[in-house]
């Protein structure tokens, strides 16, 4: 019998299980792909429990183009290789998003046909040196509000070039690579809501214009705080229903953790439950192939940066032990695949 003992071997051939790759970044511009490089645990976690990656930061422009003329594939390329080398899939992160975007070209004073002929240049070169090798494509990351208004203000590319540019950014990323899923993707989508509602209004506005979406993704960055988003399922399901893809792209389940404390064994129950019940939700959801954690140790995880006084988000403590939550998703992706396969 074949063994189950990692994610992504309980996981089968039914979900892409996946995770974020760190490696500088956090607002630096880091071009080193540390951790990630490094040897040891980290890699070998990475290598070994997962199906998919995907990069935290280096498939971003901040990392990608530190100049205009320059395209730095350093780090991006250091993911796709440690991918093909493990038998792994990538989900491209991300191609036309607010946040992460170089100086010269926030601060560009770029005319309307300048910009679009910036981004296209930038899709068509970034996802054509990666076509044939992609799952899906985040081609659009956090366009909207929480109240499902545009995000204009905060996103350049928007204020300039109005939502046309969507669609513009979905098709050139199609004639670049004709294999790649092509998704929306955002964060508090989760469950059902007016942000989400939005989602679902505007991605068949897209597909009635002919636009190439093939695919919508929410993050779930969740709290052990927050109450969990029961219609999750539910609200991948309509998007589903529409045809599309569906994905869960940046699991992670903060805990607060006042001064520094220790998780306490209630803590890391209920986060195990939450990672359970996503992954449930996932795997209830037809069409539903991929399922990323957001980083998979505690020693390299975005969330104290930006959440000080919470942590302990992933599946695997700061000394890369499994906590609940690990086994929790591993015996949900077993309890999930088909019957005669268990
Ligand atoms: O995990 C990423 C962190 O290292 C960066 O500093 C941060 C900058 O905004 O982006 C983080 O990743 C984000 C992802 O690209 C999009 N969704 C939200 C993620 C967490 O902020």
């Amino acid at each position: 019998m074949e063994h189950r003992d990692t994610l992504a071997r309980a996981a089968g051939p039914r979900i892409r299980i996946g995770t974020a790759v760190s490696g500088g970044g956090n607002g630096a511009g880091a071009s080193t792909p540390a951790p990630f490089l490094a040897a040891g645990p980290y890699r070998e976690s990475a290598a070994s429990e997962f199906s998919s990656l995907t990069a935290e930061n280096h498939m971003k422009w901040l990392l990608l183009r530190p100049d205009r003329e320059t395209f730095d594939v350093e780090g991006a390329d250091a993911v796709m290789d440690f991918a093909a080398a493990n038998g792994q899939v990538v989900r491209g992160h991300t191609l036309l998003w607010h946040n992460q975007n170089p100086d010269w070209l926030e601060q560009g004073s770029f005319s309307a046909e300048e910009l679009r002929a910036i981004l296209r240049e930038h899709i068509e070169t970034v996802v054509g040196r990666y076509a044939g090798r992609i799952h899906q494509w985040d081609v659009a990351n956090e366009i909207l509000e929480e109240d499902g208004s545009l995000r204009a203000e905060q996103n350049l590319w928007i204020r300039e070039l109005g939502i046309k540019i969507v669609a513009d950014a979905f098709r050139w990323a199609r004639a670049a690579d004709p294999q790649a899923q092509l998704f929306l993707n955002d964060f508090n989508v989760d469950a059902l809501g007016p942000k989400s509602d939005a989602y679902y209004q505007l991605v068949q506005d897209l597909l009635a214009d002919g636009v190439p979406v093939d695919g919508f993704s929410t993050q779930a960055h969740l709290s052990t705080a927050h109450p969990f988003p029961d219609s999750l399922a539910e609200n991948l399901q309509r998007f589903a229903d529409l045809g599309l893809a569906t994905a869960i792209t940046e699991l992670d389940v903060r805990i607060e953790l006042p001064g520094g404390a220790e998780p306490t064994e209630e803590q890391l129950a209920q986060q195990a439950e939450y990672y359970r019940r996503v992954t449930e939700a996932a795997l209830s959801v037809p069409g539903c192939e991929s399922l990323t954690m957001w980083g998979f140790t505690d020693a390299h995880s975005w969330i104290s940066h930006q959440f000080p006084g919470e942590g302990a988000a992933t599946l695997l403590d700061a000394e890369y032990t499994r906590k609940p939550a690990y086994f929790a998703v591993r015996d949900a992706l077993v309890a999930g695949r088909p019957d005669g396969d268990r």
